[in-house]
């Protein structure tokens, strides 16, 4: 398959832009939180690259509608969709590359597994113990085992047939919950919340966002909602600037509840038609910081009832098994929509979207393969299947 994705399956969410954008700068990243904030610096970011982004490509992300309900479809075909726009040296690539250390190690113990030996139930151990070292959960595990065992056991099978099996079986999985973000409704602005973990990507994906909508031709706000510290909100402001996004901020130590108040009036004065909510990074487990996201959702809802219209919870591809209890806690106590997962480009635990999409089948929207701005890409199942078995 192609590198290059296609603007046909670029995504429901992104699509080919239809001119090159200018290399950009990258947006530097405060430093791991400190000792200001102590209650939600206690979890490292798992990967905070210092290197800066990769130039701009000549593709940018824009926007399209995505499709869910395809009466909601707001972004028109243009005639430059027509025209094929320069190959950018592709995000698949990235996403494969990112998966190799995960995709070479099944290859190489599904060869040693089956080569010579029959389909028994030796062999569909071992296989079982195999996916789930890969990340890939127990229950997707069995599963694989289970659709490879029908009318092929105690014959020989070919590494490759398990190959095949095993992608099909993971984009069964991860088909149901590949679904674009989609801004439904007439809210205005739609209010996105973003919420997880530190270091996790959360602003950056907010700035790729903002980029996405706003090449889109909506307005947009943003909420420097993490309110720790400076730096965080000065990358905000960085992004604000580059992606012509206003941007709502208070002093550091500010009340992040306030702050998201202030943004949604702000953003209703200015007509913005998405508000992005950034939020200080946050360990599930720390009681005190998980009301703090409750007390934001609160104050939101008294200027509009239905607000946050997406709570996008960004999960760090090379977090591992920790992942599941982030999507449990900030499920129920933030009232999470949907995931995004970053640092797909370089991960050998980018299995355990798997697992997750199998325990909870929330939508996946995007997965983050670097971090310049044409870094986010809509979550495409076969692709990641393929990248995990096939590649
Ligand atoms: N390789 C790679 N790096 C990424 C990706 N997304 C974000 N990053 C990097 O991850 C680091 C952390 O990103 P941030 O956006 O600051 O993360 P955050 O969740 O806002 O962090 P806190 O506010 O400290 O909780 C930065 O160096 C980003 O450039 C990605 O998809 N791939
Ligand atoms: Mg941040």
């Amino acid at each position: 398959m192609s590198d290059t994705p296609s603007k046909s399956r670029l995504f429901g969410l992104f699509r080919r832009p239809s001119a090159p954008a200018a290399p950009e700068p990258a947006v530097p990243t405060p430093a791991a939180p400190e000792s200001a904030a102590p209650e939600t610096a206690e979890q490292a970011p798992a990967q905070q690259p210092p290197s800066p982004p990769t130039p701009q490509s000549t593709a940018q992300s824009t926007a399209q509608s995505p499709a869910q309900s395809p009466a909601q479809s707001t972004t028109p075909t243009t005639a430059s969709d027509a025209a094929e726009p320069p190959k950018k040296t592709g995000w698949f690539q990235r996403l494969k590359a990112g998966l190799t250390k995960t995709s070479a190690k099944l290859s190489q113990d599904i060869v040693g597994i089956f080569t010579k030996r029959r389909l028994d139930d030796d062999t569909l151990q071992e296989l079982e113990d195999s996916l789930i070292e890969a990340d890939l959960g127990v229950e997707t595990a069995m599963c694989i085992t289970e659709a490879l065992a029908k009318g092929r056991y105690n014959k020989e099978i070919a590494p490759a047939e398990v190959r095949a099996v095993l992608a099909a079986e993971v984009e069964r999985v991860l088909v149901p919950v590949a679904r674009p973000l989609r801004l439904e409704g007439q809210h205005r602005p739609h209010v996105i919340l973003v919420v997880g973990v530190n270091g996790t990507g959360k602003t950056t994906t907010i700035g790729k966002l903002a980029q996405h909508f706003t090449q889109e031709g909506r307005k947009v706000t943003l909420a420097a909602g993490d309110t720790f510290r400076a730096a965080a909100i000065e990358q905000l402001k960085i992004w604000g600037e580059r992606t012509q996004a206003e941007v709502v901020a208070r002093g550091a130590g500010a009340d992040a509840a306030g702050l998201a108040y202030d943004a949604l009036v702000r953003a209703r004065e200015n007509s913005s038609e998405v508000l992005l909510i950034d939020t200080a990074g946050r360990l599930q487990n720390k009681q005190v910081l998980m009301g703090e996201l409750e007390k934001v959702i609160r104050v939101l809802r008294k200027i509009d009832a239905t607000a946050p219209h997406h709570v996008l919870l960004v999960l760090d591809a090379t977090t591992g098994q920790n992942a599941l209890n982030q999507v449990e806690v900030f499920r129920d106590k933030a009232g999470v929509t949907g995931l995004v997962m970053t640092k797909l480009d370089g991960t050998a635990k980018g299995g355990i979207l798997v697992a997750i999409s199998a325990k909870f089948g929330l939508p996946v929207h995007a997965i983050g393969v670097g971090e310049g701005v044409e870094d986010l890409a809509a979550f495409d199942a076969g692709e990641f299947a393929r990248a995990v078995a096939l590649s």
